[in-house]
């Protein structure tokens, strides 16, 4: 049986600045904070950093006709804040807002719609020097870059996502510090999760006062947590905390100004003054859409002996002791990242989070791939793997959205094999490859694959 996706679906590929751009020191780029961690020894995989990455900087037309011949009707994209702001104060950098410029130009004409996030993960260093996210004085900056961001191209570009994954920004730059800025302090996580929230929000108006017919949304990184010991307090307690932490926090924000009441007594002093009085109204806005970045579920189970209580992880200060370790069954067909392989979890997902928000009014899957050893024969990259992966997460969610799960769009992540952040490059995540020698791109048969699904909008 053909499963097919309702006409209209937005068929895409992402990627982000830092992670194929490279081109880092030309035309007046400020420093950002991922050139600073992946410079400091023992951060990054083999020392990697993004001087070079791709070199979509200055490839990006050939970028371009990969995609027009993928067939794809979206790109995204993200900004690099140090390009347009290379101090993270007002002094603007032309060149930087004319690179921009011909990208999005380039893919007009190509007939491919660009999708802009902001903010993914490059921060100007000039920023972090005064706290970075941990900082409160980050939201007017961001607003004002965002409104900049609005001014000079929102003309062309109408679908904007303000920030990706702010619980990657908060909790693995400030507290468990395997991403840049590589802090480990509880309290500094909390209140960049808080100041993320904000952001958003005030990035939202800022573009919607000169833009406001844009549609504005977020990009959450967001699982399931599947409890396996339904009789164990601990379980269920560290269940909810995480899908708080994890699922609610920018999303109550946003709808409610709130944050969930539990997660914050966890937190207790932790928190203290992190939130002030009438913050509920800066933090609620009109939100367009999710974005949703999915890659694999979670699982709960009860401590075995050598389990400690997760604060000590230095992750989130939860002192629930568990066991979050791969199933058995699913532990033999791990992903190069070692993560699980879960594809009913995109469907289950999307479901629950529009049972539980029915008034966020569509989501997008801004991010969903995986990273698996490729091997180049005859210069083809056959990625059986990937293929499959791509195949199972697209069918679980075509039978949401044939349910009725108002999601939109399904962006691949990602376009080129690049920059895999802490792991380097060693970890290879695109549908297209990159030889890091000759900087070749080569579609993989992953590629082929979703050209297919896109032409015949189903599978
Ligand atoms: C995305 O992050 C990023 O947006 C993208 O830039 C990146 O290249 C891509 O995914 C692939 O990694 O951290 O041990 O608790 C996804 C980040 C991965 C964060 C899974 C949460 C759970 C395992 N997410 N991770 S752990």
């Amino acid at each position: 049986m053909t499963q097919h996706f309702p006409d209209n679906f937005l068929w895409g590929t992402a990627t982000a600045s830092y992670q194929i751009e490279g081109a880092s020191d030309v035309d007046g780029r400020g420093v950002s904070i991922w050139d600073t961690f992946s410079k400091t020894p023992g951060k990054v995989v083999n020392g990697d950093t993004g001087d070079v990455a791709c070199d979509h900087y200055n490839r990006f037309a050939e970028d371009i006709e990969i995609m027009k011949d993928l067939g794809v009707k979206a790109y995204r994209f993200s900004i690099a804040w140090p390009r347009l702001f290379p101090a993270g104060d007002d002094v603007r950098e032309e060149r930087g807002f004319a690179f921009y410029n011909r990208l999005i130009d380039a893919l007009i004409a190509a007939d491919i719609e660009p999708m802009v996030t902001l903010y993914h993960w490059d921060l100007p260093q000039a920023l972090e020097d005064k706290g970075g996210w941990a900082n409160r004085s980050i939201v007017d900056a961001f607003a004002k870059y965002a409104k900049a961001c609005a001014e000079a191209f929102g003309d062309r570009v109408s679908n904007w996502i303000t920030l990706n994954e702010p619980w990657c920004v908060s909790w693995l730059g400030y507290s468990n510090g395997v991403h840049a800025p590589g802090k480990k302090d509880f309290s500094l996580a909390i209140a960049a999760a808080h100041h993320t929230a904000l952001s958003h929000a005030a990035a939202s108006r800022a573009i919607k006062s000169v833009r406001p017919s844009a549609q504005v949304g977020i990009t959450l990184n967001m699982t399931n947590n599947n409890i396996e010991d339904h009789n164990d307090p601990e379980v269920l307690a560290f269940a909810q905390l995480s899908d708080e932490n994890l699922n609610r926090w920018w999303i109550d924000a946003f709808l409610t100004g709130k944050y969930p009441q539990n997660l914050l007594d966890t937190y207790g002093d932790l928190q203290k003054d992190v939130i002030k009085a009438g913050d509920a109204d800066l933090l609620k806005v009109q939100t367009d859409f999710l974005g949703i970045n999915y890659y694999a579920d979670g699982f709960v189970r009860s401590a075995r002996p050598e389990d400690k209580p997760y604060i000590e992880g230095g992750f989130m200060p939860f002192p629930q002791r568990v066991d979050t370790s791969a199933p058995a069954d699913l532990a033999n067909s791990l992903t190069a990242m070692g993560w699980v392989v879960t594809p009913h979890g995109l469907g289950n997902l999307v479901t629950r989070v529009h049972k539980t928000w029915p008034e966020i009014p569509y989501l997008m899957i801004t991010e969903n791939g995986s990273s698996y050893e490729d091997v180049v024969l005859n210069g083809e990259i056959n990625d059986v793997e990937r293929t499959d992966y791509l195949n199972r997460h697209l069918e679980s969610l075509q039978k949401a959205v044939a349910d009725g799960v108002p999601v939109k769009g399904y962006f691949a992540w990602s376009l080129l094999d690049n920059f895999e952040w802490a792991e380097g490059y060693a970890k290879r995540f695109g549908i297209v490859y990159v030889d890091y020698q000759t900087l070749k791109r080569t579609p993989k048969s992953s590629a082929k694959r979703f050209k297919e699904i896109v032409s015949t909008n189903g599978l």
